[in-house]
């Protein structure tokens, strides 16, 4: 199944058009502060995120899975699904892919795919979390941490490996995420787990190419519960900057112990040049990965408000990596990424709109109220306007989720594809 200009473009026809007039009301506001609206309009609609490849089916936990029908079953299928989302939305032109789940048989096919979709291949994810039928040492015991030598060499060899299929297709990053650490005291020495965890990013490091980069996830915990041998942001920036100025970290959202300060991390690894990128999703106690923005929507916009200051004002910072990482339980996975989408920027635009000049200098002279009331005026901007303004300019549909319902994609989904098939993945 595939959503044609055409499509788009009629379905744009019939759509209200208000929106104009917000945008004028925005343009006369935000003008006398000297932020250009058309400028955001422009950013908006030039921002794209990666969507993971693990994330274009039902998700689902130890307590079970409900399945959507319709779900892609192949790699192919799942390009065709962000090629919808990349129709509907213009935001979703990268894949994220995960190795052994999204293995291509046929690279050249793939990469065909994938440019009919104008879908290029972000970064690559590493597993060394599940063990694999023909592999012959067990991970359940960790991997790049492992006491087993073997158990590490074969996972260093496997994220090798994943750099290879990555360089055929056109990828530049490597996300390298670990499940290692130990689930009661006295289980795991901890110095020995690190160190094995640093040499052994050594040894794939040595093997990224010139342009690439190599993202370290952190997480707290889970699958083990007492603990994770990269745990925390400052084991990531210390295992990244150990490996090399290719090496960055990786933030997802919900990899943080309740009220993590996050937006706080965001600026330190920015202002250090150590900021990889973003697993975008929300949670409300552990890493749900739920729908952006739909737990906690001011939390993202103070962590892109500073990323616009950062990105504004840390040259020594890389481009970022946009990625979303979410598991769909109760949800259409296609209509749940569509909501994420809109949220990413609708922080990102309310971020815009900060008026920086006034609260650099609110807080040269402390006025802790009016820095409060100047990010708030902000956040509390109805910004949607916009995000419609910047669809209609590079011909995405003003409303995707309407379009996505209104063109019946799930239910020719699954005249297509039936209602058992189900996608690799979480
Ligand atoms: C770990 C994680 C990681 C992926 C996995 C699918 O929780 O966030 O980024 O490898 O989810
Ligand atoms: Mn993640």
């Amino acid at each position: 199944m595939k959503l044609t200009t055409n499509q788009i473009f009629d379905f744009n026809k019939h759509e209200d058009d208000s929106y104009e007039s917000e945008i004028d009301y925005l343009n006369n506001k935000f003008s006398k502060k000297g932020i250009s609206v058309d400028e955001i309009i422009k950013k908006l609609g030039s921002f794209n995120v990666a969507i993971p490849s693990w994330a274009l089916g039902a998700g689902g936990t130890r307590f079970g899975r409900f399945s959507y029908g319709g779900e892609p079953s192949s790699l192919e299928q799942k390009l065709d699904d962000i090629g919808i989302l990349n129709s509907l939305t213009k935001t979703a032109g990268a894949v994220s892919l995960h190795i052994p789940w999204d293995i291509p048989s046929d690279v050249n096919a793939i990469k065909e795919k994938a440019e009919s979709h104008r879908i290029l291949f972000d970064a690559m994810n590493s597993n060394t979390f599940q063990d694999q039928p023909h592999l012959e040492h067990t991970y359940k015991f960790g991997s790049l941490n492992s006491v087993h030598k073997n158990a590490r060499e074969q996972a260093v060899e496997h994220n090798k490996e994943v750099i290879r299929i990555g360089k055929e297709l056109g990828s530049k990053s490597l996300t390298v995420w670990l499940a290692d650490g130990a689930n009661f005291p006295g289980q795991l020495n901890f110095q020995t787990a690190l160190q094995n965890t640093e040499d052994s990013l050594k040894k794939i490091y040595s093997d990224l190419p010139e342009d690439w980069r190599m993202f370290i996830e952190y997480k707290p915990y889970e699958p083990n519960f007492y603990s994770t041998t990269i745990q925390d942001w400052g084991t990531s920036f210390m295992l990244a900057n150990a490996c090399g100025e290719k090496a960055m970290t990786l933030v997802d959202l919900g990899h943080h112990l309740p009220n993590t300060n996050i937006e706080q991390i965001v600026a330190t690894l920015m202002l250090k040049g150590k900021l990889g990128g973003f697993h975008f999703n929300d949670s409300k106690y552990g890493d749900d990965d739920l729908t952006v923005g739909s737990i906690k929507p001011y939390s993202l916009f103070l962590i892109f408000n500073e990323l616009v200051y950062g990105m504004e004002n840390n040259s020594q910072n890389p481009d970022l990596a946009w990625m979303i990482d979410a598991s769909h339980n109760t949800k259409d996975p296609l209509e749940d990424l569509i909501q994420s989408l809109e949220a990413i920027l609708i922080a990102y635009a309310q971020a815009l709109l900060v008026d920086r000049k006034a609260l650099y200098e609110a807080q040269q002279e402390s006025d802790v109220v009016k820095c409060q009331e100047l990010l708030q005026d902000a956040y509390r901007t109805d910004v949607r306007s916009l995000l419609k303004a910047a669809r209609k300019e590079t011909n995405a549909a003003i409303n995707p989720l309407e379009a996505y319902r209104s063109f019946k994609v799930r239910k020719q989904l699954i005249e297509e594809r039936g209602t058992s098939s189900r996608a690799s993945g979480l």
